[in-house]
């Protein structure tokens, strides 16, 4: 049988990085689609970087996806390509608009008029549900999306579906809630809380900036949810699945794991500080994974507490890997 070939779109990204390794170990060709940047920026991928096709594209540019899916003839397409941080969507909203919601249109339009048996899958987020309307949050439960990123996913979304209707593509949403590795950017509240952690445990910091404490987040660990994404593309019928671990935990419960886990108080280095609070948040998620527990065969394999231990424990070999 010939390779299977598999298209990444934001393989730079954290979940592109994971998802690319393990497609690797699946026996797939990977194509990795890249934009163009004056200075390269492979850090995640840096590894496998000569296991992997790289390709210059752009979710912006509609031809730039034709002649992809032409030259490389995937069977497999992965959407993760987005501009996905929050805080940024309100600052920039009309281009999280053109990544995050009609970059979806011009994946799909390529995928529909190159080879419509191509399978998609489309990053879709739990920011689709905000203001939640149903505790916990499955399949069914309605979207009210609380930033200008969450009314992007939500077109994302629903284009997907209505491209699966329309033209009979085998295309899946998955609606993944929050999930973390020490891959993550920076930006994020998990990964900001461990590197703060880790310099302050090392003298290198004196205090940590956060916002919201109170919001609660449905946190799993990014290498697992990649396997599910992989997973939908798999049966005989398409069709969308919330991934999540099922269970939740604030911003505050966070530090006091992280600092813990070094023998620091939380209290005595966290400072509220309300720039860094949200025109409008989104409370309190949590999923419920039983769907793609029982149809796909899902299970997270990194609990809660080992995430944010490992995330703690590799910011301090990187810090001090730095410093020697
Ligand atoms: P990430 O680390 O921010 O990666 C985003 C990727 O998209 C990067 O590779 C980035 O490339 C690329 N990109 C951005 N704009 C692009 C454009 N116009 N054309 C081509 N590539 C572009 O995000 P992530 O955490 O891996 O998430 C992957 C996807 O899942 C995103 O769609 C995100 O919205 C969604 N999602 C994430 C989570 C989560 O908890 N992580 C949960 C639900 C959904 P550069 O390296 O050049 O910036
Ligand atoms: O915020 C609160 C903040 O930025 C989590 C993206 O991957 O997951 C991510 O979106 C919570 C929010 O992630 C700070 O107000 C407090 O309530 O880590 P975050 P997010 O907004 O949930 C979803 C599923 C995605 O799809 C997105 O792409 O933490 N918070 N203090 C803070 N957040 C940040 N970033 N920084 C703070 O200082």
């Amino acid at each position: 049988m010939s390779q299977k070939r598999a298209l990444i779109t934001g393989i730079t990204g954290q979940d592109g990085s994971y998802l690319a390794e393990f497609l690797l170990q699946q026996g797939y060709k990977v194509i990795g689609m890249v934009r163009r940047t004056s200075t390269v920026n492979f850090d995640r991928i840096k590894h496998i970087q000569d296991d992997i096709e790289v390709v210059q594209g752009d979710l912006l540019d509609q031809s730039s996806l034709i002649e992809i899916l032409r030259d490389y003839r995937p069977q497999e397409v992965y959407n993760l390509a987005a501009q996905s941080f929050v805080p940024t969507s309100w600052k920039q909203p009309v281009l999280t608009g053109e990544f995050t919601a009609l970059g979806v249109t011009r994946i799909l339009e390529a995928v529909r008029n190159v080879d419509p048996t191509i399978r998609f899958y489309q990053a879709s987020s739990s920011e689709m549900f905000g203001k939640v309307q149903e505790v916990p949050q499955t399949e069914k439960t309605p979207f009210y999306p609380r930033s200008p990123y969450g009314v992007a996913k939500v077109y994302g979304h629903w284009i997907t579906v209505n491209y699966r209707e329309s033209y009979n593509l085998y295309a899946c949403s998955g609606i993944l809630f929050n999930h973390e590795s020490p891959r993550r950017g920076l930006e994020f509240v998990t990964h900001k809380i461990t590197h703060a952690v880790a310099k302050i445990k090392l003298g290198q910091a004196k205090d940590l900036h956060l916002g919201n404490l109170d919001s609660k987040r449905d946190w799993g660990y990014a290498g697992d949810y990649v396997r599910a994404m992989w997973l939908m593309l798999q049966p005989g019928q398409p069709d969308d699945y919330v991934v999540a671990s099922g269970e939740t935990h604030s911003v505050r419960e966070f530090c006091e794991l992280a600092f813990d886990h070094v023998g620091l108080k939380w209290e005595q280095y966290v400072v509220q500080d309300p720039a860094f609070m949200r025109p409008a948040e989104v409370d309190h998620l949590i999923g419920n994974p039983a769907k793609v527990s029982q149809v796909l065969g899902w299970k997270p394999s990194v609990s809660f507490p080992q995430l944010v231990q490992m995330m703690v424990d590799a910011d301090l070999e990187t810090l001090k890997k730095d410093g020697a």
